[in-house]
Parts: C-alpha cells; sequence; structure tokens
C-alpha cells in the first residue's frame, strides 16, 4: 500500500478518481520495470489522470507536497527512463488514460492528439483519411505519442520522413509549476522567437508533462517493394544506400542493416522466421521503395539498382518480395531482433550514430577492441544506417556467467563510446539517455552543453521535481 502521506493521497483522488489511482503493490508492478526487466524500482502510487487540466492539478499538488513525478507512456523506453528510483517515494504519472484524438484537418495535413495514444492507433486514424504518419518502430502497438515524443523516437523511416522532432508542429506541456503551456498550433511556419517545443521533444520527461501534440500527416503510400539483401561488407551497404538514393530519390524510405549474428538469432528465438537465402551471408539490408502512386514502377526500379549492385559485387545475392505476406514477414525478420536478442541473456545496448560514410571504419574499429579486450562476446550490430545510426549491442559469450558479463559492462561501453567520440558520433541516436546512460554523457557530452541543459533545467524545474536522477 502508499506510504504516501494521507492527505496527499485524499487530494490525488479527488482530481483523478478512485479509477486514476493505482496503489496497490500488485497491480502497480507492471509500472515498475521496463520490458527487458533491465531497471526495476518502487513508487509510492501510480496516478493516471484523463485530461490535461487533471494532469496539471496532479503536479500542482505533488509540486506543493514536494513529491517528484516519473511520467510514464507505453513504458517500452529502453534506457530505464520511465522506471522510478527506489526510494518507493516517487509517483509515477502514467498518461495512458488520455486517448483523446482531437482533432483530423486533412487541409492542413495536421492530425492532434492525446500523449497516451498509441502510435500504431495514430496511424491507423491517418489511414482512415487518407494520411500517413510516418513513425514506425518495433514497439508501435504499446508506445505513446507522449513517450515518442520526450524520446524524439527515431524508427525505420526516418531516412525519408524525419525523427520526432520533424513530425511535430505544436505541444501542450504542463510545466512543473503546473501551468499549462497551450502550444497546439498547427503552423509549417512561425518565427516568434524561439522554437519552445524543441525544448520538451527529447527531454525525456525532465522539463513537463507533455498532455497532447499537433503532428504533420503525409499523402498515403499507395504502392511499395520491399528486398532482402545478403552484402560482404558494411562498406558495400553505404555504397548501396548511394546507389539507391541516386537512382530513386526520395521512394527510398527504408534502409535497414544487420549483422549475420542479428539474423541467426532472429532465425533461433522468433517463430515463423526463414532464412531467404540458402548460403550464410555476413550482412544483410532491408530496402523499401514506396510512392503514393498507384503504379509508380517500383519494382523496376528496385531490380535495376540490384541488378546494377550484384553486377560490382556490392551485393552476393536479393530476394524481392512478391506479396504482401512476404513483406511482412522481412521485417518481422528486422523487428524481431530485439525480441530475440533477449533470449540470449543480459543484452548491452549501444544506441550509436556516426556519419554515414564512417560507418564501415567505426564497424571495424569497434569489433577489432572489443575482441582483443573481451573474447567471445557476441557483437550484435544492425540498424537504421542510412541515419548512420547503429545497434551495436553485445551478448555474453555463449554459456559464460551472467554475473560476470555485466560486471564488464562498463568497460565494454567505454571501448564502445571511446569509437563513437573518434568518430564524432553520439551515444545516443535515438532511445535516450534516461538512467541507462546519464553518467556516460558526462563523459562523452561538451561540458558546455551539459551547463546549458542544466540551465534550462533549473529554470524550468528549479525544484527538480520532474524525473529527477535522468538524462542530467
Ligand atoms: P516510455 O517508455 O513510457 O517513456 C520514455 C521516456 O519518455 C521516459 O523518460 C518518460 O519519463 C518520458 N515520457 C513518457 N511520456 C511522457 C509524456 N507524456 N511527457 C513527458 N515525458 C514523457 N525507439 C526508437 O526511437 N526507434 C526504434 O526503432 C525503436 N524500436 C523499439 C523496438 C522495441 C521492440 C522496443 C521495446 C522499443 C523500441 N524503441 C525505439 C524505444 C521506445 O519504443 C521509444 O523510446 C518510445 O518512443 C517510447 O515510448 P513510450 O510511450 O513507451 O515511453
Ligand atoms: C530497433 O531499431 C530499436 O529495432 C531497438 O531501436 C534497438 O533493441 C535495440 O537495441
Ligand atoms: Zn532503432
Amino acid at each position: 500500500m502508499s506510504n504516501l502521506n494521507p492527505v496527499l493521497l485524499q487530494s490525488l483522488e479527488q482530481v483523478v478518481g478512485e479509477a486514476g489511482l493505482i496503489r496497490d503493490d500488485e497491480r502497480m508492478q507492471s509500472y515498475l520495470s521496463d520490458w527487458r526487466n533491465a531497471y526495476r524500482g518502487k513508487a509510492a502510487l501510480v496516478v493516471r489522470p484523463a485530461s490535461t487540466d487533471e494532469v496539471a492539478a496532479v503536479v500542482r499538488l505533488c509540486g506543493e507536497a514536494g513529491v517528484t513525478l516519473v511520467p510514464q507512456g507505453g513504458n517500452t523506453g529502453l534506457c530505464g527512463g520511465s522506471i522510478p528510483d527506489d526510494s518507493g517515494c516517487q509517483v509515477v504519472l502514467s498518461l495512458t488514460r488520455m486517448t483523446r484524438i482531437r482533432q483530423v484537418d486533412p487541409a492542413n495535413e495536421t492530425i492532434t492528439v492525446e500523449a497516451g495514444v498509441i502510435l500504431q492507433h495514430l496511424q491507423e486514424a491517418a489511414a482512415q483519411v487518407g494520411r500517413l504518419f510516418p513513425l514506425s518502430l518495433g514497439a508501435e502497438g504499446s508506445c505513446t505519442i507522449g513517450g515518442n515524443l520526450a524520446t524524439n523516437a527515431g524508427g525505420t523511416a526516418v531516412l525519408r520522413y524525419g525523427n520526432m522532432r520533424d513530425l511535430t508542429l505544436g505541444l501542450e506541456v504542463v510545466l512543473p509549476d503546473g501551468r499549462i503551456w497551450d502550444g497546439l498550433r498547427g503552423l509549417r511556419k512561425d518565427n516568434t522567437g524561439y522554437d519552445l517545443k524543441h525544448l520538451f521533444i527529447g527531454s525525456e520527461g525532465t522539463l513537463g508533462i507533455i498532455t497532447a501534440a499537433v503532428l504533420k500527416l503525409y499523402p498515403a503510400v499507395r504502392s511499395r517493394t520491399t528486398a532482402w539483401v545478403a552484402l560482404p561488407s558494411p562498406q558495400a551497404a553505404v555504397d548501396l544506400i548511394g546507389r539507391m538514393r541516386a537512382l530513386c530519390g526520395d521512394r527510398l524510405t527504408g534502409f535497414e542493416l544487420m549483422s549475420r549474428q542479428s539474423v541467426e538469432f532472429v532465425l533461433r528465438h522468433v517463430a515463423g522466421c526463414n532464412d531467404p537465402f540458402t548460403e550464410v551471408h555476413p550482412w544483410y539490408v532491408l530496402i523499401e521503395l514506396s510512392d503514393t502512386l498507384v503504379d509508380a514502377s517500383l519494382a523496376e526500379m528496385l531490380e535495376s539498382g540490384l541488378g546494377e549492385a550484384l553486377e560490382q559485387g556490392e551485393a552476393l545475392d536479393a530476394v524481392v518480395a512478391g506479396s504482401e505476406a512476404q513483406v511482412a514477414a522481412l521485417w518481422k525478420m528486422r523487428e524481431g531482433i530485439s525480441e530475440a536478442q533477449n533470449h540470449e541473456g543480459p543484452s548491452l545496448k549501444h544506441d550509436i550514430s556516426v556519419p554515414v560514410s564512417s560507418i564501415p571504419a567505426f564497424i571495424e574499429a569497434a569489433d577489432r577492441k572489443l575482441q582483443e579486450a573481451f573474447s567471445g562476446v557476441r557483437i550484435v550490430a544492425y540498424g537504421h544506417v542510412g541515419d548512420g545510426n547503429l545497434h551495436y549491442n553485445i551478448s555474453k559469450p555463449p554459456g559464460s556467467d551472467d554475473v560476470l558479463f555485466k560486471a564488464q559492462a562498463e568497460a565494454i561501453m567505454h571501448v564502445i563510446y571511446g569509437v563513437t567520440r573518434d568518430f564524432a558520433g553520439s551515444i545516443s541516436a535515438e532511445h535516450g539517455l534516461g538512467q541507462a546512460k546519464r553518467e556516460a554523457a558526462r563523459h562523452y557530452k561538451h561540458p558546455l552543453e551539459l551547463e546549458l541543459m542544466r540551465t534550462l533545467k533549473q529554470a524550468l524545474d528549479p525544484a527538480g521535481l520532474m524525473n529527477p536522477g535522468k538524462l542530467l
């Protein structure tokens, strides 16, 4: 049962009603650990407001009582940002009851949604008016728009449409003092000073609670073609993406790199996945072309690009999906990597980015240094290579001890982030810092950038009520 001050508890109940409070230990559990079970915390209470006014009242009440808040959406984040600490004194503020689509404006190509709307539901709402909301990622059936905004989520369509920052026109935010900032403007042009929405996008719940957003819509995709291609090396992937871009321009909407190790994990653990080739190859890419025209000759374009790549030795083999079921099967192989890696014991995630041109040299240097220092660890490298973003994840040597492996996590991380720094890269391309990379950011981010971030935090949240211990 909750150890919260009874007066505060009663006031919160008056705001959100009995349905908006979760206090018994058993029902709280799913809010206290993450998808991988890599982070676990305790909370005094989970509060689930159903409107912006309720969020504001909760923030005010908790602020007055000095109780810190942990905003939470679908709890699919991969760096512990939505998990409370283990004091048992924090309140988890879940946005999952704020699920209204407030407005669809096809003429303005915008949709206004509340923070708790699940990404997939937003995609479906856009499709109903013949539009596309392009953000697409493996957790789209559970992650929320608020979480996508707070982490500036990326995914598999960034190559063409950009990340959440690029897809957002306006925000509504409850500030740490309980005031509501109504920035829900559907404008593509607005030069009236600092663009405040960008402060909150990617702030991981440390500056305020995002309660709603105006997001961009795009014309619906009416044709697409998808291929699975075997490659000799990461350099071949960089060459191939250049070739496909020159040939297809903006029609290139997906280009995902996967090492053999990543694919092997999927074949081993994800039901219904089969290797499209009989031979084993060191690297693969999933390529997708799409267009708003029904008959856009995409298959010819793809086949012509792949034909040239095969001739040049850039590609070793290729299959083009012949049906929607085959398209889905190929994407399942790609999206299944996260889940498959969980079955191989603890995994160390490094969500890095470097310039696209440096991807091959990054992989070569990081692989070499890791294998020299940590013999037998399995490197699970894959990701959004067109964005320069690799998930350079590590699994323990087969049969080795979990505890010993976890004891090496920090040293492994420093090797990988050291190489990332050598290539002027970022230690977090899409998942954010949360609690996982907060300390690392102190080593790898410029001190002046950290100082500016602290200045902003101090200005907006001087009492440190919003998601303390995360990001900064
Ligand atoms: P949560 O996990 O609940 O929260 C994430 C962070 O946002 C926390 O710091 C939390 O405090 C804060 N937050 C949540 N809601 C709000 C709000 N309303 N206001 C303020 N702060 C808030 N991410 C990618 O970028 N690209 C991918 O391709 C990708 N693929 C994934 C695949 C799988 C299988 C999984 C499990 C995760 C993947 N992720 C990916 C990570 C994750 O899905 C995203 O970070 C997602 O945006 C998180 O949304 P959420 O609603 O689950 O947020
Ligand atoms: C992806 O691209 C996600 O599949 C998850 O960002 C990456 O689990 C991971 O490390
Ligand atoms: Zn990713």
